[in-house]
């Protein structure tokens, strides 16, 4: 093949947010708007990671992945690349991606150093809905800030691209290696299983006899929802081939490129027919509802754990997940190395980190900064509030991994009394607020509103922390029934790693009583801007942990409306989405 030096001008806007770029396919599809990314990104990497390298390409499925596949892939050729890897079909989740990285080796004895990862996440995807991409690293994690912000710098700048116009294009159905001569040596397209190294790992991480016990067990029933995302190229050979389940357990899991016309989110909003199964729709279901739920998002990196007619919330999950790793899952035997969670995150994780004296971080939004600790053996288990858990198997939030974590630990319980009454999902929450108390918790997503409005209230908010007894009067004024500010500020984060420091993390109003109000911008929309409320209060006493979650956190919700002014400021009366 030959390659070309095209000539190119920068376009606004191509910096990346809390997981890569996120725009409308109509953006995407611009002639040299992907290319300028691209082009941007391989020159914000060291030449070794470029030259001679072993890249992989693959994402979702979401609409317009093929054809970026086949121009990145061509790019890569142009630029010197030496090696390409592509999952069949051009389907990697993330945290596949992120395995493929660390652990896959190529038919010719290669490792691989980097990836773009084509997705949107949980965003909808479709020919008028969003496509995505993103860099990660050699360490199979997402590109950190310096790297990032590198890339953007080089999309201000741009003025040519590499690309090999001759080079055919990849048939990405068929599992093979094809080979090519480009100006520079040889060139290598790999089209591999896009399940089998993953699904290697997850049985070098899990029991998977004792899952397979537990799910092929008549007093346990089980439900996964793919949402059509890329979680179902995995839901079959997992959860059915290897440990047992029955077919008819697994819902939407057929990937396709427009997720079915909904959203790949996997909440109480979005992942409508799961909530529906598992009891906790507006009407009663139709078979029996089963023991155990799940859902996943687009890319798979997000889970929703639910049991019969029980809601586990995500900052719960990955706070019982770190109580009972050691005993239920033997990737951990040894013990944890430390805990972390994302500032926003319930601190139900910090108060298990106390009793079990682990070393304990909080980080700022998104994945990228969990990867430094896990690489200095700081952290074994993180988590998000936004349906992100994972640990150091890999350098991505993982939604399947939860899920066998949750079994692991449902078969753990249940171990010595299979024929007897099960430990459900239920009691096994209800156990944990026992012990460590409870922290309610909710976010109020405001989607799509006006980007002007949204600055001008977090403006608001940063000027009313200068005076914390106006703040304590507005909060009296909302409700007698809250505690008092005693502390307001930005969120900074220092990277006791890299001591690299990321500031303007978000707004956080702290109370006496441990209750927190935090209030962020959200970087992964792609059109007007997305205002996070997040609400939280612990209640240590056991009499009170049993509470309905919307009228324990009545109060305080009705103080941060207040305090925020946010009908105000928005003209919204109620949130998009309640989590
Ligand atoms: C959101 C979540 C954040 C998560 C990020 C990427 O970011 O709040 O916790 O890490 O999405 O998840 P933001 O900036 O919109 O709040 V995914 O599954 O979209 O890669
Ligand atoms: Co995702």
């Amino acid at each position: 093949f030959t390659v070309s030096r095209i000539q190119t001008t920068p376009f606004d806007g191509q910096k990346p947010g809390t997981s890569g770029l996120r725009k409308k396919v109509k953006v995407f599809v611009q002639p040299h708007y992907l290319e300028n990314f691209v082009q941007a990104s391989f020159n914000a990497l060291t030449e070794g990671k470029v030259r001679g390298a072993t890249l992989v390409v693959s994402g979702d499925g979401r609409y317009y992945s093929e054809q970026a596949i086949q121009i990145i892939t061509k790019m890569a050729a142009a630029n010197g690349v030496r090696r390409i890897w592509i999952g069949q079909n051009g389907l990697l989740s993330t945290p596949a991606v992120s395995a493929v990285i660390r652990e896959r080796v190529g038919v010719d004895g290669s490792k691989a150093t980097g990836s773009f990862i084509l997705t949107a996440s949980h965003n909808p995807g479709g020919p008028n809905e969003d496509f995505g991409i993103k860099y990660n690293m050699e360490n199979g994690g997402p590109a950190p800030e310096g790297i990032t912000n590198k890339i953007y710098e080089n999309t201000t700048t741009i003025k040519e691209y590499l690309i090999a116009p001759d080079l055919p294009n990849v048939d990405i159905t068929t599992v093979g290696v094809t080979n090519f001569t480009g100006p520079e040596g040889p060139f290598d397209i790999e089209v591999f299983d896009s399940a089998s190294d993953y699904i290697k790992l997850m049985k070098s991480i899990f029991d998977f006899e004792s899952i397979r016990k537990l799910l092929t067990s008549p007093k346990f029933s089980f439900c996964y929802d793919a949402l059509h995302g890329v979680a179902g190229a995995y839901a079959k050979r997992i959860f059915v081939d290897e440990l047992g389940a029955q077919e008819n357990s697994l819902i939407n899991c057929v990937p396709k490129e427009d997720f079915g016309g909904g959203h790949p989110d996997p909440n109480l909003t979005y992942a409508k027919e799961l909530v529906a199964r598992m009891g906790l729709g507006k009407s009663e279901p139709e078979g029996e509802v089963p023991e155990f739920g799940a859902a996943a998002d687009g890319d798979a990196d997000r889970n929703m754990v639910l049991g019969k007619r029980f809601f586990v919330t995500p900052s719960d999950s990955v706070a019982i997940i770190a109580a009972n790793a050691v005993e239920a899952i033997p990737y951990f035997s040894a013990g944890l190395k430390g805990v972390a969670r994302s500032m926003p995150t319930s601190a139900a994780l910090d108060v298990v980190a106390k009793h079990l004296k682990l070393k304990f971080f909080e980080v700022p939004t998104g994945w990228k900064f969990f990867g430094n600790l896990m690489d200095a053996g700081l952290c074994s288990v993180c988590g998000e509030e936004s349906f992100g858990t994972g640990s150091d198997h890999i350098r991505e939030k993982d939604g399947i991994w939860a899920v066998l974590a949750w079994l692991s630990i449902l078969a753990y319980k249940n171990k010595d009394n299979l024929e007897s009454k099960l430990v459900s999902v239920e009691d096994i929450v209800r156990q944990h607020w026992a012990t460590y108390g409870r922290h309610y918790y909710t976010r109020y997503d405001y989607e799509n509103v006006d980007a002007g409005a949204a600055k001008e209230l977090m403006a608001h908010l940063v000027k009313l922390q200068s005076s914390l007894p106006e703040v304590n009067e507005i909060i009296k004024g909302a409700s007698s029934d809250v505690s008092k500010v005693v502390h307001g500020d930005e969120f900074e984060y220092n990277d006791p790693v890299d001591g690299s420091i990321s500031s303007h993390q978000g707004i956080r109003y702290l109370f006496e009583d441990g209750s927190r109000l935090i209030f962020r911008l959200s970087g992964t929309g792609s059109e007007g801007a997305t205002i996070r409320l997040y609400i939280e209060q612990y209640e240590k006493d056991p009499s009170k942990i049993g509470r309905l979650s919307n009228e324990a956190l009545a109060p305080l919700v009705e103080a941060a409306l207040k305090l925020s002014k946010m009908e105000e400021f928005t003209g919204r009366s109620a949130p998009t989405v309640i989590t």
